[in-house]
């Protein structure tokens, strides 16, 4: 899944894609670069991001969703609106991929597809201390709550996504990616989101022997390294700014998994 966010303040690519043409060609090139899915949002969801009114949301969102789709772009929209939801889907968007786990009832009424993300309190407050028993069980056990009520209300295709960087420190970040499985094993879909966030920020200048964090720029080894793993684990999609680079590190994953299965089969056999 390659992000495009049009917005003017997103934490790597804000203000880049602020114009409709722009974004429209960014999402194209993404596609081109092997993406699956373009997720175009209008709104920052990092940590102290302000709200953006509905109507902007609309304004920014809706023409590149539909110029996308139009030319056959498999379009998913990140946001946690139900009016934008509704109106992505209706030029085009066949996934609601929603930081805050609620539109189910959008993605029900209008057939699309639904990522339920875990996040803890919103955006402007999610980062002050969060606190968890055990992240990983406390997540898996909110996801598939609300995977279960998606389901329920009549949704085909749920994914669940453990939302990293979204209420959670560093080493609760390395808990979620270190048990993925625990995750997958629940038989939903796994997305997972590591793509430039700062938790890869603080492990890279650890890598570097540094006490400044490399801008989001210059976080690609981390990206990456973590899309192999959450592949490796057994997710099923990964949500990336650099396309290109994280579908070749994904090919050679399968291709070793599937050596892995083929080595377990002989040894059954
Ligand atoms: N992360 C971001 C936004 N949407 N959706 C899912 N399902 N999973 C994620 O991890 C996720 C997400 C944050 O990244 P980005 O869109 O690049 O930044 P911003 O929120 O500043 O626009």
């Amino acid at each position: 899944m390659g992000v495009l966010n049009v917005t003017p303040d997103s934490f790597s690519d804000g203000g880049r894609f602020l114009a409709a043409d722009a974004a429209v060609a960014h999402g194209r090139r993404l596609i081109d670069e092997g993406a699956d899915w373009v997720d175009v949002g209008g709104e920052s969801t990092r940590p102290g991001a302000e709200p953006v009114p509905v109507e902007e949301e609309l304004r920014r969102v809706v023409p590149v969703v539909e110029a996308l789709a139009a030319g056959g772009v498999q379009v998913s929209v990140d946001t946690r609106k139900p009016e934008v939801a509704e109106a992505a889907v209706a030029a085009g968007a066949r996934m609601i991929n929603d930081v805050s786990a609620s539109l189910a009832p959008v993605a029900a009424a209008t057939g699309a597809a639904f990522v339920a993300m875990h996040m803890r309190g919103d955006p402007r407050t999610m980062q002050h201390e969060p606190t968890y028993d055990d992240v990983v069980v406390e997540v898996r056990d909110a996801l598939v709550a609300s995977a279960d009520a998606a389901t329920a209300a009549g949704v085909d295709e749920v994914w669940i996504d453990p939302g990293i960087g979204f209420g959670k420190t560093l080493a609760h970040n390395l808990d979620l990616l270190a048990n993925l499985d625990v995750l997958v094993a629940t038989g939903y879909p796994v997305l997972v989101g590591t793509s430039r966030k700062s938790s890869l920020g603080r492990l890279l200048a650890r890598a570097d022997r540094s006490d400044a964090l490399p801008p989001p720029g210059d976080r690609l080894a981390g990206s990456v390294a973590t899309a192999a793993w959450a592949y490796h684990q057994g997710a099923a999609m990964v949500r990336a700014h650099e396309v290109a680079a994280t579908v070749r590190a994904a090919e050679v994953v399968a291709a070793s998994v599937r050596a892995g299965d083929r080595e377990e089969q002989s040894w059954h056999r």
